[in-house]
């Protein structure tokens, strides 16, 4: 019998979400032609080199989604027909930290970990979860009859779940198996034509509109699908010119002088969306609900934790110098980035033989072949072999998320900035506890990068035929990087 692996259930099921969120949020299908035709033009103007970071073929089918759901529940049961498709949880973010107005999840993203399957289709899905105990949210009152709703929805069905279970056993389903998944798969993610019932659609939004959205219908959606661009500054002005109206900023790095890091997103702003409500009486009557939102990113090379530290400071003084700035005139995008890349220019350094060599991101190696030898002996350690020309740098594109610009994409596309009570204490929800609920491994990201590096050095160690493992540079936080 045929079997349909892993990676087909989720390349097929990343394609049927899309044509789906396509037939719902008609703007989707514009950012589409959009972020193709900028692809487009990026592919003629550099030619190969617009692949450095992913073929053409990956990128133009790379899509992140975005889910929300309500329960400890609910997200093993996520796991489970993600786990299916071969994409495992990676990383903890909590965004009731990250974001200042209110936003009562915490998360993780669900993603292929190997080299070879994020090649044959990356598809990441960033799934949120509500924290109802969360007294800073909710009060006792509140969590208590959000809790009691959510025990009585299923957002999976029993056969789903079974066949993502047997997906994951076997490594792939039959046709037909297949075909049943995937149709139920996509369905539990199709915007519900259920009524809402106003009252307490609208409770739940005084204190959050993230809380509404998950807790305040029977059902689940997709929230947002992303595409991924070669050159967001060019999709940002061209979807302005269609008069699609998008948040401020893109999120994440500048546009600067070099190489593309880490991530950058922007959206355009959530647009109200005919839903049907059931009102106090009894009747029901038509109305709008404004949460879904198109979003789009720029994937740059993997930090490491040293990268990563150097991002984080840097974010932080670009915010200052942008408050300072903005004592005195108000400040415009074009004008903050022109802060940003300012402090990026001075901090870091502009090749990827430079963030190699100053170890602040991650890049698998690719021994020289034109090093002519002259009788030296190539060093042990990844610094003198980088130095020494013995080996070129390859980019390991960043396949996670950023919370700061999570929060912000939360944010910039709430209704209101619902209530937030700081007085109160957290609740004590971490990694270690998301593990739990996954019942799963819970990937470090760091852990999963470096895994990715090592192989190759190893691999580089064989054909230098250098005796004993090539030392990596050990991750030390310093100041200055130039
Ligand atoms: C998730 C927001 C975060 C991203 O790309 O950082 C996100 C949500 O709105 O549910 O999707
Ligand atoms: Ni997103």
């Amino acid at each position: 019998m045929p079997i349909t692996q892993q990676w087909e259930l989720r390349a097929e099921f990343a394609r049927r979400l899309s044509h789906m969120y396509g037939k719902e949020v008609p703007a989707y299908t514009t950012l589409l032609e959009v972020s193709q035709a900028v692809n487009d033009t990026v592919l003629s103007n550099l030619g190969a080199g617009a692949q450095r970071l992913g073929s053409i073929a990956r990128i133009t089918a790379e899509r992140h989604g975005a889910i929300r759901v309500g329960t400890p529940q609910e997200m093993a049961q996520v796991a489970r027909v993600f786990a299916a498709m071969g994409m495992y949880p990676v990383g903890f973010y909590d965004l009731r930290e990250a974001a200042a107005s209110s936003v009562p999840v915490v998360s993780t993203a669900f993603r292929p970990t190997s080299p070879d399957e994020l090649a044959r289709n990356p598809f990441r899905v960033f799934t949120s979860m509500l924290v109802p105990s969360d007294r800073r949210f909710f009060s006792a009152d509140l969590q208590q009859r959000l809790e009691s709703f959510l025990a009585k929805r299923r957002l999976f069905t029993a056969e789903l779940l079974v066949l993502a279970d047997r997906a994951t056993e076997y490594r792939g389903l039959n046709s037909g198996d297949a075909e049943m998944f995937l149709t139920l798969a996509t369905a539990a993610f199709t915007l519900s034509t259920e009524a809402v019932d106003r009252a307490w659609y609208r409770e739940l939004e005084q204190v959050s509109s993230v809380a509404a959205d998950i807790g305040g219908v029977a059902s689940t959606h997709i929230n947002h699908l992303t595409p991924r661009v070669l050159d967001i500054d060019g999709l940002y002005a061209r979807m302005e010119r269609r008069r699609i109206d998008m948040i401020d900023t893109i999120q994440g790095p500048p546009r600067w002088a070099g190489p593309d890091l880490l991530l950058r997103q922007t959206s355009f702003r959530a647009l109200a969306e005919p839903r049907v409500f059931r009102e106090a009486d009894g009747s029901v009557e038509k109305g709008s609900l404004r949460v879904r939102f198109g979003e789009v990113e720029a994937r740059g090379i993997a930090a490491t934790v040293r990268g990563r530290e150097v991002y984080d400071r840097l974010t932080c003084e670009i915010e200052q110098a942008v408050r300072e700035a903005a004592a005195t005139a108000p400040v415009s995008a074009e004008v903050r980035n022109e802060i940003a890349a300012a402090l990026w220019n001075q901090q870091v350094p502009a090749t990827e033989q430079g963030l190699a060599l100053h170890d602040l991101a991650y890049f698998t190696y690719r021994v020289d072949t034109d090093k002519q030898r002259n009788g030296t002996v190539p060093g042990r350690s990844l610094q003198d072999l980088i130095d020494q020309g013995w080996v070129r740098p390859e980019p390991i594109v960043y396949e996670d998320f950023l919370p700061k610009s999570a929060a912000g994409i939360f944010q910039s596309n709430l209704t209101s900035d619902g209530h937030k009570d700081t007085t109160q204490s957290t609740t004590d929800i971490d990694a270690a506890w998301m593990e739990g609920v996954l019942g799963r491994t819970l990937h470090d990201q760091y852990t999963l990068y470096d895994g990715i590096r090592r192989a190759s050095l190893d691999h580089v160690a064989n054909q230098l035929g250098i005796r004993g493992p090539i030392e990596e540079p050990a991750p030390i936080a310093t100041q200055g990087v130039k």
